[in-house]
């Protein structure tokens, strides 16, 4: 499976394109939607998502509630774009009216992709790169997500992120009994944390945040529960799932960092303490006494949830100034700006379970795969089967 994106912040809408899907997969707007609009949501969020109201529409690959194997193309419209239609329009402009819509940007901000992309592609306004730079991108990722975790759960696989930390506030209480109860949990809390007390602080330093003009970044974490043994592979470097999962993850706009499992506290244990010893019952096969690898043993999936977290570094766009340089003038300017998110962390979990489903999906397609959905099933069946008893 593959898909790409297309769509600019502030043009007409988003796009994307999804190939290689099974037939007969039962696929609904609504399966989409449901996770558009929690990526919108989240404490911290500024004035942008009142005005977006994020619905996709199917305009191929579907037919009467079931994909037909044919690519999947999902559309979201852009609210936005009827204050844009002059600026973010296609056709070309004369430069008296680039003059009246008064909106060429020369002044980068730092943090963001602007200056580089400006240099790599040449363009002396850098809303060419910004508007696709822009988070807003991310709309039509968690819409392919969906479709990931749809195939997921036909086969019993679930999927759920939920909130660690926001500007230093760490949830303490991080214990959940099982995905459901993480997905209830995180989805009761404003900010998708768990820990009741710690949203209450996170929301604080958020108010905070946004009083002070600044912004706020924090962590997330991803849990996949009923993943067979066995997806990705240790016999070639780029087929290792837990570095496709890091990928994705670092790919999400803002990100800085990933932990597979317990990650860099790995490097402060001793091997006796970090690894997890094996297992097996009659009733469930093999399994782990502990998970601190994060479901993953040599690139390969191990039959324990795969755990990962995430580190997303403070939206660059802020109203308190930093410093920076006009590209036209080459003089120093205080960027200022006129809305922005003081924090995205808790949308940003929602993009995180997006990317690892799709990252999990395909493996599971890449091992299992077949044109159908009721081939892909009975493979699995019969693999779960011989792994318990192997
Ligand atoms: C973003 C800036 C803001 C955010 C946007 C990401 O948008 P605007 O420039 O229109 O105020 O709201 O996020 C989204 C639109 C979204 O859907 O998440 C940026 O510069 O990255």
């Amino acid at each position: 499976m593959r898909y790409l994106t297309a769509g600019e912040s502030h043009g007409p809408q988003l796009t994307t394109i999804i190939e290689g899907l099974p037939a007969q997969l039962e696929l609904l707007a609504e399966d989409i939607n449901t996770e558009l609009a929690r990526r919108q949501g989240g404490y911290g969020r500024g004035r942008r998502m009142q005005i977006e109201k994020d619905q996709a529409q199917i305009t191929s690959g579907v037919r009467h509630g079931k994909t037909t194997g044919a690519p999947i193309a999902l559309v979201v419209e852009n609210k936005d774009w009827t204050h844009w239609t002059k600026v973010m329009g296609a056709e070309p402009i004369s430069e008296d009216e680039e003059k009246e819509v008064k909106r060429k940007l020369t002044r980068p901000r730092p943090g963001h992709a602007d200056l580089n992309g400006a240099i790599k592609y040449g363009h002396r306004d850098m809303r060419n790169v910004l508007e696709r730079s822009s988070a807003r991108e991310t709309t039509v990722r968690v819409a392919a997500g969906a479709v990931a975790k749809k195939i997921l759960k036909t086969f019993g696989i679930e999927v759920a992120g939920h909130v660690l930390e926001i500007g230093g506030v760490r949830a303490v209480e991080t214990d959940y009994t099982s995905v459901a109860d993480l997905k209830e949990r995180s989805e009761a809390s404003q900010v998708r944390c768990l820990d009741e007390q710690a949203s209450e602080q996170m929301i604080a330093a958020i108010d905070q945040a946004k009083q002070d003009g600044d912004s706020i970044g924090g962590v997330v974490e991803v849990v996949v529960q009923g993943v067979p043994i066995g997806l990705g592979s240790h016999v070639q470097y780029d087929r290792k799932l837990d570095a496709k999962i890091a990928g994705a993850v670092m790919s999400i706009n803002a990100f800085k960092g990933v932990e597979i499992g317990i990650g860099f506290e790995a490097a402060r244990l001793p091997g006796s303490r970090v690894h997890d010893e094996i297992l097996w019952t009659e009733e469930d096969g093999y399994t782990r006494k502990t998970n601190n690898l994060g479901g993953f043993e040599g690139g390969m999936t191990n039959g324990m949830p795969i755990v990962v977290k995430g580190v997303m570094k403070p939206i660059p766009t802020l109203y308190k100034p930093l410093q920076s340089v006009d590209i036209d003038t080459k003089e120093p300017f205080q960027a200022s700006i006129e809305r922005s998110d003081s924090c995205a962390v808790p949308a940003a979990s929602v993009v995180a379970e997006a990317v690892v489903a799709w990252e999990v999906a395909n493996a599971l397609l890449e091992t299992f795969g077949s044109d159908r959905v009721d081939a892909i099933a009975e493979n699995i069946r019969r693999h779960k089967e011989e792994a318990k008893d192997f």
